[in-house]
């Protein structure tokens, strides 16, 4: 008696190019995890430069062309790309451009698979009107679909997994910024302000230190390795701890990307930068300062005020962000008005993360997306 064999589930691939920093494979790995997690598909992510995920997953073998990781297929996007079937859904994250021997049978499908352009996170207006735009193929029978992440409906919502604000409830409920910092070998003051320091090597540091040189209580800030603690470093000199008035700057090790919401959830003030670090930020219902990308012509600049703009953002805070982003101010004088508002931004960041908690996540307006395509 022939078994009923269950229908394959259906197959989606993600295509990754490394382009710099962590945030592509950052972004591609966290959405991989999800999907594979949390939906009934079969998961493939394709990255030229696999290497990049051993520090934000330490399961990864670099040594493996192909692996197996919490129910996603890693492998290394070699040229020409080998593989046994064209997926269902095809994810290129920020037109990295797929190759075009899997382009050619994507086309010789009898139903071609739903193709996504999965785009760069922006508050900027224009978004919403371009989320979902189909660009047709200019040779091949093929249509792409322009998908944009956003912090507002009508555009594709953000990556945040099934449990996460639960989790971090429980993780401040249960003591946890205090075992995080022990598990660091740390401890604080009760009235030390902490902050996590993860940024780009452009980013004011030095203007920072001044301003907390005459900070009038403690700070703890903990460094995170690459850009931040090489910005310290060219500063202050050696390998720190460093004490700078009444702030204390402590390098920390790189954390798998699982644990890296527990740095966000432990501290009172999170710098962070590029994408996915700062959407982490926003889940985090924390103060937070946005490094942006640099971009050519401070292109950069039309983002950070979008965003300002939709957090309805103080001035003290915006004049703080504008500074540290090298747009215009001195960050050293914006810094006692940005610090004064912390309280009111505590706030400001619940009811924020909170608004965006009540939205669709994006693998859920992804998935929805994708499977009318299909
Ligand atoms: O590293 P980034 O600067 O990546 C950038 C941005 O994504 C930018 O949009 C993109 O254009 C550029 O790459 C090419 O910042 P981002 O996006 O925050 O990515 C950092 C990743 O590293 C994020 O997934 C969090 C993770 N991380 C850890 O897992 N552990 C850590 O200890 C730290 C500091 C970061």
């Amino acid at each position: 008696m022939a078994l009923d064999t269950p229908p394959l589930r259906p197959l989606w691939d993600i295509f990754c190019r490394v382009v710099d920093n962590l945030g592509d494979i950052g972004v591609c790995w966290r959405l991989a995890r999800q999907l594979a997690a949390e939906y009934p598909v079969r998961v493939r992510l394709w990255v030229d430069a696999p290497e990049v995920l051993a520090p934000l997953l330490p399961a990864f073998d670099p040594a493996l062309e192909r692996q197996e990781i919490e129910g996603v297929r890693i492998a290394r996007w070699q040229s020409p790309l080998v593989f046994e079937q064209v997926a269902d859904v095809v994810i290129e994250a920020f037109a990295c451009d797929p190759p075009a021997g899997y382009l050619a049978a994507m086309a010789d499908r009898p139903r071609p698979p739903c193709w996504v352009n999965l785009e760069y996170l922006s508050a900027e207006p224009w978004v919403a009107g371009c989320h979902g735009l189909a660009s047709p193929h200019r040779r091949l029978p093929l249509v792409k679909f322009f998908f944009f992440p956003g912090l507002v409906p009508g555009t594709g919502g953000l990556l945040r997994e099934q449990d996460l604000l639960t989790r971090r409830d429980a993780f401040l409920a249960q003591e946890g910024p205090r075992r995080f910092l022990m598990e660091l070998g740390l401890d604080r003051a009760p009235d030390t302000l902490q902050v996590s320091l993860f940024c780009y090597d452009t980013a004011p540091v030095a203007d920072l230190l001044a301003a907390w040189r005459e900070h009038p209580a403690p700070l703890l800030c903990l460094v995170p390795p690459g850009k931040p603690l090489a910005a310290v470093q060219k500063l202050l000199g050696g390998g720190g701890p460093w004490q700078v008035g009444p702030a204390r700057l402590v390098p920390i090790p790189f954390l798998p990307q699982s644990r890296f919401d527990e740095l966000l959830w432990s501290c009172d003030l999170n710098f962070v930068r590029g994408e996915d670090s700062f959407v982490r930020a926003l889940w985090a219902a924390r103060p937070l300062v946005w490094n942006l990308y640099p971009q050519e012509e401070a292109a950069h600049g039309a983002k950070l005020e979008a965003f300002l703009d939709w957090y309805e953002a103080p001035a003290p805070m915006a004049a703080f962000w504008r500074a540290w982003n090298g747009l215009e101010g001195n960050l050293q004088a914006t810094w006692p008005g940005f610090h004064a508002a912390l309280p009111a931004l505590q706030d400001k960041a619940c009811d924020r993360s909170a608004r965006l908690g009540s939205e669709n996540d994006l693998l859920t307006t992804l998935v929805k997306f994708c499977e009318s395509r299909v």
